[in-house]
């Protein structure tokens, strides 16, 4: 089987531009505003496992993933930096994990309190889940830090659970309810080498659909119709089939597992060719917080959780350890501009679960008469949820995004993602210099001689590109003898796109995009009844700086359809001119309520 190295985001400095910006917002705003939130929410106090009835929190069974993702989040930030304050809240959280961890092992601050005597008893509860992101954030915060205590304990924790799923099979249940320890088992076995977690990932994963203990009223949204090797279609609950489709990618590699690489592959292009929104988000159901049937891609009550996002980005991230095919990295970059990056505010304070691509605030807050099966996402980010995975997920995901850049084998480094940058992979030192995505030049200048090429991902939606070294295209990426400088550049003109006829609410539509990056109307600019406003398939584009988005605002002139009285009328061409204003999707819902359009009518 081919394969690829990965690099560890501790590899890379992002030094400028569009990614620095964020990664210094992350760093210096999100971080303690995920952790201020997490603090009155009680989250950490729960970690005390002091909890008694009549106190003024109850703990929550998914808290401690919470508490994790943000100490993995901060481990990465640490790493880079060496910001003391966030290690002592680290400390904090870390000393009381492990002060309450059993002589077994175990650690659950809602079990620990609140069901002493059922652990492992009830599938759905996410202990698994919880300790899969203990150990992720055990191995961030030992690989930033050094330190070993939480890492230890944690690896404590899984030969607890070694013992009990494999050896002795006492829980009342075989597999994760919610996945995540299959993946976090395969990193802890990258951290420490100890072959049992990669033995139990394994386990977990093939006794999915395969086993007669655990019993689901529905089996597709629990990714349990059939045994993983014999899946080829995306089902189920997003970022539970995401952490799972992730771990399947993992497993596939430590085990030359063809299986579940080939189930890997139908599983990515059934996700990504049916069932995903131009964004990139996944999963448009709030229904189980799933995957729909394929081509259900409703605009308004999109689910798109930012969780799912980061979690597509995840799979993808594995399957370019295993491919040298740029449809990987495309997507990648699909979700990271998009509907990842429409999760959190500019700011950084604030936070979207679900990632619409319409927003009417009248349809939102007033009865439709389907109300009670019609969802309408959140109209403004807020600070904190009452299921607050996406926050903590977001910190995480800014501050390693590195990781998302380069792989390489013995003969070539791949360039996936285009960040200003300093990258130190083997013996050698690669240099992006770019102001991508607001602009498609790059130079990358490669010193060290362990590479005999470099192999530079041509974006998808690049229809044309100069580059000033011979090069031979292959699956989506130009080779170049990897010397000296490179210079390429990308040909970022705005393109139209239009959406396959199954999907129904983009009939007559399209949607605007520059580069990677995918715009939207919005009420703020370009008034109220964005449905009205309308685009020419040949429009031109003026291009408007804006220092606050990173990436210009496009402007061109359109339609606006008169406005009509009655509720039916004969069909007139009556409009107006006016100038059509968009702006990067990422950045909508940053100035109050108001409406919000991406997918804009054509009128010639
Ligand atoms: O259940 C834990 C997390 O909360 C999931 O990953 C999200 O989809 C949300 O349900
Ligand atoms: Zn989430």
């Amino acid at each position: 089987m081919k394969k690829y190295q990965g690099i560890s985001y501790k590899n890379v400095h992002i030094t400028d531009g569009f990614w620095k910006n964020r990664q210094t917002i992350n760093a210096e705003v999100t971080s303690h505003a995920v952790y201020n939130r997490f603090a009155d929410s009680h989250r950490f106090e729960a970690l005390d496992c002091s909890w008694k009835e009549g106190m003024n929190y109850t703990p929550h069974i998914f808290w401690d993933s919470d508490v994790a993702k943000w100490i993995e989040g901060a481990a990465y930030i640490i790493a880079k930096n060496h910001d003391t304050q966030l290690e002592q809240l680290c400390e904090n959280a870390i000393d009381m994990i492990v002060e309450n961890q059993t002589k077994e092992g175990y650690f659950n601050s809602y079990f620990l309190v609140m069901r002493q005597s059922e652990r492992f008893k009830h599938r759905g509860y996410h202990e698994l889940y919880c300790a899969g992101h203990l150990i992720e954030a055990a191995c961030a915060y030992y690989e930033a830090t050094g330190k070993d205590k939480f890492l230890r304990a944690m690896c404590k924790y899984a030969d607890y659970i070694y013992d009990t799923f494999y050896v002795y099979q006492t829980a009342s249940f075989t597999t994760c309810g919610h996945p995540e320890i299959e993946l976090a088992l395969v990193k802890l076995y990258d951290t420490v080498g100890d072959e049992k977690y990669l033995q139990l990932s394994k386990f977990f994963l093939d006794k999915h659909g395969n086993n007669t203990k655990d019993t689901y009223t529905n089996k597709y949204h629990a990714q349990d119709q059939l045994p993983l090797t014999e899946q080829h279609t995306a089902e189920g609950h997003c970022v539970r089939a995401m952490y799972l489709y992730s771990a399947m990618a993992d497993i596939a590699r430590h085990y030359d597992s063809d299986a579940y690489l080939e189930a890997c592959r139908a599983i990515y292009d059934d996700a990504v060719n049916k069932k995903m929104y131009i964004t990139g988000g996944i999963g448009s159901t709030k229904m189980g917080e799933a995957f729909a049937t394929d081509y259900f891609l409703p605009n308004d009550v999109a689910y798109t959780e930012t969780c799912a996002a980061i979690s597509l980005t995840m799979f993808c991230k594995r399957m370019q350890l295993l491919s040298a095919d740029s449809r990987f990295a495309d997507t990648v970059e699909r979700v990271i501009y998009n509907g990842f990056l429409s999760g959190v505010s500019l700011d950084g304070k604030s936070f979207f679960y679900e990632n619409p691509l319409e927003i009417d605030p009248y349809f939102a807050n007033v009865n439709t008469a389907s109300e009670q099966k019609r969802h309408m996402p959140i109209m403004q980010r807020v600070e904190l949820f009452s299921c607050s995975c996406c926050p903590p997920n977001v910190l995480r995901f800014i501050a390693s995004i590195e990781e998302l850049m380069y792989t390489y084998d013995e003969h070539t480094l791949f360039v996936h993602q285009f960040m200003n940058s300093e990258a130190a992979i083997q013996q050698s030192v690669i240099r992006q210099t770019t102001d991508y995505p607001a602009d498609g030049s790059l130079k990358i200048t490669v010193e060290g001689t362990d590479f005999a090429q470099i192999a530079v991902r041509i974006p998808g939606w690049c229809t044309g590109f100069t580059a000033d070294k011979p090069y031979t295209l292959e699956n989506g990426y130009a080779y170049f003898a990897a010397e000296g400088e490179i210079n390429l550049n990308f040909d970022m003109k705005v393109q139209l796109y239009e959406a396959n006829a199954a999907v129904q609410n983009n009939a007559g539509c399209v949607a605007v995009a520059r580069g990677p990056v995918v715009y939207c109307l919005e009420e703020a600019d370009n008034g109220k009844h964005l449905r009205s406003l309308g685009i020419s398939s040949q429009a031109a584009f003026s291009l408007e700086e804006n220092d606050g988005y990173k990436v210009p605002v496009l402007l061109t002139q359109g339609l606006r359809k008169k406005e009509q009285e009655g509720l039916y009328r004969v069909y007139s061409r009556e409009c107006e001119q006016v100038t059509l204003r968009f702006i990067p999707y990422f950045a909508f819902a940053n100035r109050g309520v108001s409406e919000m359009l991406v997918w804009t009518r054509v009128m010639d």
